[in-house]
């Protein structure tokens, strides 16, 4: 995708660093779509092959359905593409699909500045094309596999229409014989340049693309966990009634956007204290993660909150939501277990302190009997 990133990296611009990290994607990919800079996105191809140039323009809300116009360097007026005709483009190895601009078979005759636009909107985008006769001179992909993990090269998706058949033909760099896109458990042996090559079948023609894609084998990452909630686990939480009672919810997160809070059966907990039940909540920062506990406060447990479900939700940016419900159920018979625990205490005791006794008034009688002897 490095031909179309750089096209983004021109439009970002404008938009610093610190602003990036902060951003969430959906806000940074809106102000992508409307910016546009007018410096061309080079892309060089091997002559007889296929490129497709994608033209990402958006447009503001009012050019969306807009047509897309693109210029090329032999014709120095505009192309209506849509409309141009379908002889005209063969007659050129020329081809309009969706948003893309696919030139069949590269030629010498195809190099020059070829440019996109919307409607009569003002953005505009350049491409230089750069038609190479020698050696393989392309946008490189990166692949980063880890060792002894599965692996498959991946095939950089094009902006052209659908290959003719699914098998792509991958080559590594100084050897003869195609090789298999997938690696059961890849070795640090397996690095190193290998190209994808895809056909295209167009007007009874086919043509190739080709993709080369570099491959680098890392040691394993070490495991980064999903966000998870650590306690409590769903069940019955047993409460003394009229008691005040405190649950946590502890979670595990990497996010600051990431959120823990509190759903009674029918709605969210207040976060006001002033409620009877609410929750509140703290953060800590460290280099793991964030830890978050968001503690559930009943004041003073009532029969109502007995008959409700309490559910923790975990709301994650990076991927599903999780959760965990608890209701809460009285202690069964509040009094009985210290009373046993007592009973058992003084019976204890008791015993104790007959033995004692028994055993005092034994050796007391083997003093005497030795005095007297
Ligand atoms: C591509 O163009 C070259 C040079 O004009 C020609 O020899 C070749 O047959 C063409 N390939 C296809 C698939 O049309
Ligand atoms: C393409 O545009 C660049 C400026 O972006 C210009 O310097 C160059 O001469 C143009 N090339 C052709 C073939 O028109
Ligand atoms: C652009 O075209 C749209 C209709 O396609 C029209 O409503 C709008 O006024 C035009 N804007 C300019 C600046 O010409
Ligand atoms: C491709 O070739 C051009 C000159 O023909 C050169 O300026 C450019 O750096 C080359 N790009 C790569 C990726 O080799
Ligand atoms: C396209 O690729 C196939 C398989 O690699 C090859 O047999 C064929 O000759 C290529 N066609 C062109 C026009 O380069
Ligand atoms: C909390 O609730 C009380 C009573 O409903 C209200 O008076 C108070 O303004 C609320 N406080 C906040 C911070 O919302
Ligand atoms: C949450 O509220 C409880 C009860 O008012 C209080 O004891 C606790 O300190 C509060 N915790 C935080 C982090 O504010
Ligand atoms: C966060 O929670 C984890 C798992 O419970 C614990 O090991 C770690 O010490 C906690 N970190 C902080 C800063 O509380
Ligand atoms: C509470 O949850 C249990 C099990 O998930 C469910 O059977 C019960 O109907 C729920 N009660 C309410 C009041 O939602
Ligand atoms: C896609 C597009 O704009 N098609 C137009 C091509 O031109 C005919 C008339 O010649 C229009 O009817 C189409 O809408």
């Amino acid at each position: 995708m490095t031909r179309l990133l750089s096209v983004c990296c021109a439009a970002l611009q404008g938009i610093t660093m610190e602003k990036v990290l902060v951003l969430p994607l959906f806000l940074l990919l809106s102000a992508l779509t409307g910016v546009c800079v007018r410096s061309p996105t080079e892309i060089y191809v091997e002559a007889g092959e296929m490129v497709a140039l994608y033209c990402r323009l958006n447009g503001e809300d009012n050019h969306r359905d807009a047509e897309l116009i693109w210029t090329s360097p032999s014709s120095q007026e505009m192309d209506q593409t849509p409309n141009m005709s379908s002889a005209e483009q063969r007659h050129r190895d020329l081809l309009v699909h969706g948003r893309s601009l696919v030139i069949l078979n590269a030629t010498a005759n195809h190099q020059g500045n070829y440019s996109c636009s919307l409607g009569n909107s003002s953005s505009q985008l350049w491409f230089r094309v750069t038609v190479s006769t020698k050696q393989r001179n392309e946008s490189t992909y990166p692949q980063i596999c880890y060792t002894r993990e599965v692996c498959r090269l991946i095939c950089p998706n094009v902006n052209a229409p659908d290959a003719t058949s699914n098998n792509d033909i991958w080559h590594k760099e100084g050897e003869s014989s195609p090789k298999a896109s997938y690696f059961s458990s890849v070795e640090e042996k397996d690095h190193g340049v290998y190209t994808c090559t895809r056909s295209y079948l167009y007007y009874g023609q086919i043509y190739n693309m080709t993709f080369t894609v570099v491959l680098d084998i890392q040691p394993k990452e070490r495991l980064r966990l999903p966000p998870v909630i650590i306690s409590p686990k769903s069940g019955v939480i047993y409460v003394n009634l009229g008691s005040p009672k405190v649950i946590d919810c502890k979670a595990l997160m990497y996010s600051e956007f990431d959120e823990v809070s509190w759903f009674s059966t029918d709605s969210s907990v207040e976060t006001n204290s002033s409620f009877p039940v609410f929750y509140n909540y703290t953060k800590e920062r460290n280099a793991d993660g964030i830890n978050m506990t968001a503690s559930l406060v009943f004041k003073k447990v009532s029969d109502e909150d007995l008959l409700k479900n309490y559910t923790c939700k975990l709301q994650t940016v990076a991927g599903p939501s999780t959760s965990v419900t608890i209701s809460l159920s009285q202690k069964h018979s509040p009094y009985y277990v210290p009373l046993a625990l007592g009973i058992v205490g003084v019976v204890v005791m008791i015993l104790a302190v007959v033995v004692y006794v028994r055993f005092k008034m034994i050796s007391m009688r083997k003093n005497q009997t030795i005095l007297r002897s």
